[in-house]
């Protein structure tokens, strides 16, 4: 591609990485803290449950003196419904507060911004139990816990994420939704479920806290056809709309997409409305755009008659629906260990989709490589192939900062090594090692990456040495 004089990276800019409470946490039945889906659900045995985790929860002072050995301007983490709320929509669990109270105070301290997800996979059992988000209770449950949020850590944080990756919820993990859908209507009525929490929350944001500013936190990739074949383009535009901008265009403008809703006419699978939803849903609308890019995806026409048993599908591969659309290989883009593609020009061409359409801030608040890392004898980790991955990523981004979108901070996954979500503590993606495998804790100590010491270098030249 033709070269441009690149813009440099702002100087506020956020450089930062990411968290999810249950993947990081751990001390899953202390503090006063009730499970949640992620505790109760059934996980394979050869991968480690979210018991332990990385142990964040005994060790946040020096998780977060390593962020800030970093460097780190912000740090994006989620708070536990289960931990504030312990049964989901019940007593509040003073413990828990205190908890976030005193990590939220500790970044600070360290003068890093906080960047907080209010719900990131843990719905609360006891709410699953009573149908999760097929319940139109547990709006009420969701946008009681957030009231809770904004009251007490309203003062100190400025930044907030709705419910991560929603769409991926929607189209490949339902079991942690709760409710037990089966059919592709009851997935899109808890959807709607969703939206309209979003939007709620969204709104009692901006009443309670003027200055803060709130968005959603989908897993946007752009999808490509694998040919200019028009069925496989239409194959691309449909899934485009269902899976990246259902979510976009709800949270921006408040209303359905029409290719989406076109989908899910097609299928049987529209939400009912009741009095009132259409203007709740316009009722909250976002502030800025946060993002999760792991890779791009390909899509081809699906004949109906070729229809087969679905495989299995994860976040970035194996989507299907007969009649329109299935994921494919892309052919031409190396993977890695764990199958998922690696596509950095994606990364731009996904930020001017987004910006193009929406043109709000945005900030990508996941992106990194799982990969199984080896601790050599003398405590080192050689991680050469995350930090080409990253540096190749954050090329793309200072690009798309070129191409005029408004992006304002880019935080990877993961800040420190966590349990994956369903591959277990084999596949890491920090910049810390946690020294644990799935099934031995070991001593949990924290050691530096090869990739910590280059990513300190990145913040301090503020993007200028990669
Ligand atoms: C995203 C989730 C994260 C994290 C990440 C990596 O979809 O928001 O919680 O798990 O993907 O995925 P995985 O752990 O499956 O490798």
């Amino acid at each position: 591609m033709k070269h441009q004089t690149l813009r440099p990276f702002p100087n506020d800019f956020l450089w930062g990485g990411s968290t999810s409470a249950y993947q990081i946490e751990g001390a899953w039945n202390e503090g006063g803290k009730g499970p949640s889906v992620q505790d109760t659900k059934t996980i394979p045995s050869d991968t480690s449950d979210f018991k332990v985790a990385a142990d964040h929860y005994h060790h946040y002072k020096e998780d977060v003196a390593m962020l800030a050995e970093m460097g780190f301007k912000t740090y994006r983490f989620s708070i536990a419904w289960t931990r504030i709320v312990p049964d989901g929509d019940g007593e509040v669990n003073e413990e828990g507060i205190q908890f976030y109270d005193n990590l939220i105070n500790e970044l600070l301290k360290h003068r890093i911004e906080p960047l907080v997800t209010v719900y990131h996979f843990d719905l609360p059992a006891a709410l699953e139990e009573k149908g999760g988000w097929s319940n139109r209770a547990t709006i009420e449950a969701f946008v009681r816990y957030c009231g809770i949020l904004f009251d007490r850590f309203g003062d100190r944080v400025k930044f907030w994420q709705t419910i991560n990756e929603q769409n991926m919820m929607i189209l490949s993990a339902g079991a942690v939704i709760g409710g037990g859908a089966t059919t592709m209507k009851e997935t899109y009525q808890q959807n709607h479920h969703m939206l309209l929490a979003q939007a709620r929350v969204m709104k009692e944001c901006h009443d309670k806290l003027p200055d803060a500013k709130i968005g959603p936190a989908p897993n946007i990739s752009t999808i490509y056809p694998k040919t200019n074949d028009p069925l496989d383009i239409q194959a691309a535009q449909t899934f485009n709309a269902v899976r990246n901008w259902l979510y976009l265009d709800m949270a921006v403008y408040g209303r359905y997409n029409n290719v989406a809703w076109a989908f899910l006419e097609a299928n049987n699978a529209t939400p009912d409305m009741e009095p009132g939803d259409e203007e709740t849903l316009k009722s909250g609308l976002a502030d800025f755009i946060a993002f999760n890019y792991y890779s791009s995806g390909t899509v081809e026409y699906y004949p109906l008659e070729e229809e087969t048993d679905s495989v299995e599908a994860d976040q970035q591969k194996g989507q299907g629906v007969p009649g329109f659309f299935r994921q494919v290989e892309h052919g031409a883009l190396d993977k890695t260990e764990f199958g998922w593609e690696i596509d950095p020009e994606g990364l731009r061409i996904t930020a001017n989709d987004i910006y193009s359409r929406y043109a709000l801030p945005l900030v990508i608040t996941e992106n990194g490589l799982g990969g199984r890392d080896t601790l050599t004898e003398d405590g080192k980790i050689h991680d050469t192939y995350r930090i080409n991955y990253l540096r190749d990523h954050i090329k793309q981004v200072q690009l798309a900062i070129t191409d005029g979108v408004e992006l304002f901070g880019y935080c990877p996954w993961s800040a420190i090594d966590l349990i994956s979500t369903h591959e277990g503590f084999r596949k890491r993606y920090g910049f810390v090692y946690v020294n644990r495998s799935d099934f031995d804790l070991k001593d949990l100590s924290r050691l530096r990456k090869d990739s910590f010491y280059w990513y300190k270098d990145v913040i301090a030249s503020n993007g200028e040495n990669l």
